[in-house]
């Protein structure tokens, strides 16, 4: 089944959900009080105490109770909506959750219509038999936020069962990833109409050919088979809206001469442009956009449209003040405006997709993205037996179904940090990646991140891009600059002795206090950032006069992490504090990329 994301169109129309809800979370020491007494069945304040929770939004920095910050388990949210009656002719009305984290259950008036396993992805149902159009509507969301070891990402529940040292019913979430956990309905709810005869999914595929721009599209309808023919009309715009090339079949190719192509920051004076391809198929109408281009790797480069790509970027993550991970327009927007400010032309959705409206800003401006599945922290035999390796399958399936008509999209990373050391994960990431491969119309590149030196690791031979994560100076041999060209060296040539394909180092950094200054530099100042920075360029710059495509920070903003003795309320490897704001070390890489970028580079 498809998953287009819900536009509006003159077949089409739709309703946020976002707003204020009810919300409880469920204290009792079994986390199971709202299923036994069935919170769904009736408005969720007669249930007992509400409170109100934004959606969308983490509900984890809401209140200032500690208890729901570090909360685990169910929480419960409902809300009252109407529908038009004019909704109640002949139409399909879907609702939809961009995401919610992690496991959720959705009732319509006491009626079960949705359940769905995983963080950040969207689900969506037809609701149309449950809903009234007469008077007021309840929607019911249960949401768990528990990882366990076959989770994505996956965490422990580690139960203390010693009264003398710990309270009766003791247990702790143990997180495998370094980032905090937050949690609820962190993306768009709504509603939206198709008529009952729909387009279910569109799938657009690119090529250049000397001068002309060569699409091939698949149109899927869904619902009511009519008898006879269906009436298809398949248009490709351009920015103005102009006709540029046109068909009447389901499964088509097209022709565009002379093609505008979709090219990332610094690569050409037009950057992220789209064509839209509208089409209108018995009386449903989606305008989808896409983008004309070409990804290839070779041995030591990174094509794009067949010209060498650099990618000089970031890693990000979803984070900031009060919402946590929920979605925030300004916050979003703000975040491209500083990546322009940069200079940076790739991000890494680490460790889990992105918002929709984030991957639209970053086809529409030019952001290439390697878009990371949540599979962060697998790090344990148990996270990689069969029922792991079947939901991370899906979770790959649900993510190229989501992302694969997005031009910024140039290569997938299935996992972060796995310990891909063993026959196990061999195995493992073998199966995941070839099934990533299978499930890709457009064969893009597939990656992951790896932490793993060149001498154990096992699964960088699947691969087509080396990815490393790297710390020298940093978490090995803090506080020693020095050793950095010789490790970071030694790693890129044993690599390259493994395996002949291009590297990108897709972390490095350092934790920065703002305003802590020490000359000569020290380890946690805003000098020591620059310095291990800068160090790591000059291997940076030799390299990639050969095999190196890219470089990310770790990290373009400070971010949330679980409680420990090794973060100072959070992780602060920023480049910009999480208020956005620019420490030393963005001047620096500001300075560098830009250059980067317009080929002013003379290092
Ligand atoms: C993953 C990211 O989510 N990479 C981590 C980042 C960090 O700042 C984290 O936020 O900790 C670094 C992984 C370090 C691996 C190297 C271990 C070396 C041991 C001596």
């Amino acid at each position: 089944v498809g998953m287009l994301y819900p536009r509006d169109s003159e077949s089409r129309e739709s309703k946020l959900l976002d707003g204020i809800w009810h919300f409880r979370a469920d204290m009792s020491p079994t986390r199971a009080k709202g299923f036994d007494e069935m919170w769904w069945s009736a408005p969720l304040c007669e249930s007992g105490p509400v409170i109100d929770m934004p959606v969308p939004a983490s509900y984890n920095d809401i209140t200032e109770d500690k208890a729901l910050r570090d909360f685990v388990g169910w929480v419960w949210y409902d809300r009252q909506f109407y529908v038009s009656p004019a909704w109640s002719k002949n139409w399909r009305v879907v609702l939809r959750f961009d995401s919610a984290h992690y496991y959720s259950i959705v009732w319509v008036n006491g009626k079960q219509v949705l359940e769905h396993t995983g963080g950040h992805l969207p689900f969506e149902a037809d609701v149309f038999a449950a809903l009234r159009f007469d008077g007021p509507n309840r929607i019911t969301v249960a949401v768990n936020n528990t990882l366990t070891p076959t989770t994505l990402p996956p965490g422990e529940i580690q139960y203390e069962n010693d009264t003398s040292k710990y309270p009766e019913g003791y247990f702790a979430q143990v997180l495998q990833m370094d980032f905090f956990n937050y949690a609820g309905i962190h993306r768009h709810v709504r509603l939206y109409t198709t008529p009952r005869k729909y387009i279910d999914d569109i799938t657009i595929l690119t090529n250049v050919v000397g001068n002309k721009g060569q699409i091939k599209y698949t149109v899927v309808l869904g619902g009511e088979k009519t008898s006879g023919n269906d009436s298809v009309q398949i248009s490709a715009l351009d920015t103005a809206g102009r006709v540029v090339a046109s068909g009447s079949e389901l499964n088509g190719a097209l022709v565009i001469p002379n093609p505008q192509l979709w090219w990332p920051y610094g690569m050409n004076d037009t950057v992220g442009y789209q064509y839209t391809l509208m089409v209108n198929c018995s009386g449903d109408v989606y305008r989808q956009p896409f983008g004309i281009r070409t990804v290839r790797v070779t041995e030591d480069q990174f094509l794009i449209n067949d010209k060498p790509f650099y990618c000089h970027g970031v890693a990000k993550h979803e984070d900031s003040d009060i919402r946590g991970k929920g979605l925030d327009y300004a916050l979003i927007t703000k975040d491209f405006n500083m990546l322009r400010w940069l200079g940076v032309n790739c991000i890494r959705t680490s460790h889990y997709p992105y918002a929709e409206e984030i991957m639209s800003l970053a086809d529409q401006q030019g952001v290439a993205v390697i878009d990371e599945s949540p599979g962060v922290g697998i790090k344990h035999d148990d996270n990689m037996g069969p029922e792991s390796l079947k939901h991370h399958k899906e979770v790959m399936t649900e993510m190229i179904q989501r992302d694969k008509n997005r031009p910024s999209v140039i290569m997938w990373s299935v996992a972060n940090e796995p310990a891909s050391k063993s026959p196990i994960a061999e195995a493992y990431f073998k199966s995941v990646i070839e099934h990533t491969r299978s499930e890709d119309p457009a064969s893009r590149p597939i990656t992951f991140a790896g932490s793993v030196s060149f001498e154990e690791d096992t699964v960088v031979q699947f691969v087509d891009v080396v990815c490393i994560n790297r710390y020298y100076g940093w978490y090995e041999d803090p506080g020693h600059l020095e050793i950095i060209p010789l490790q970071l060296h030694r790693e890129f040539e044993g690599f390259r002795a493994k395996q002949r394909k291009p590297i990108i180092v897709t972390e490095y950094g350092a934790d920065t206090v703002p305003g802590l200054h020490r000359e000569p530099s020290f380890m946690f100042t805003e000098e020591y950032q620059v310095d291990l920075l800068q160090e790591t360029h000059k291997v940076f710059d030799a390299a990639r006069q050969k095999y190196l495509v890219g470089e990310m920070v770790w990290n373009f903003a400070d971010f949330m992490t679980v409680e420990g003795v090794k973060r100072v309320v959070g992780n602060k490897k920023g480049l910009l504090t999480r208020q956005r704001q620019p420490k030393r070390a963005a001047f620096t890489i500001r300075d560098r990329y830009h250059a980067l970028a317009t080929g002013q580079d003379t290092r």
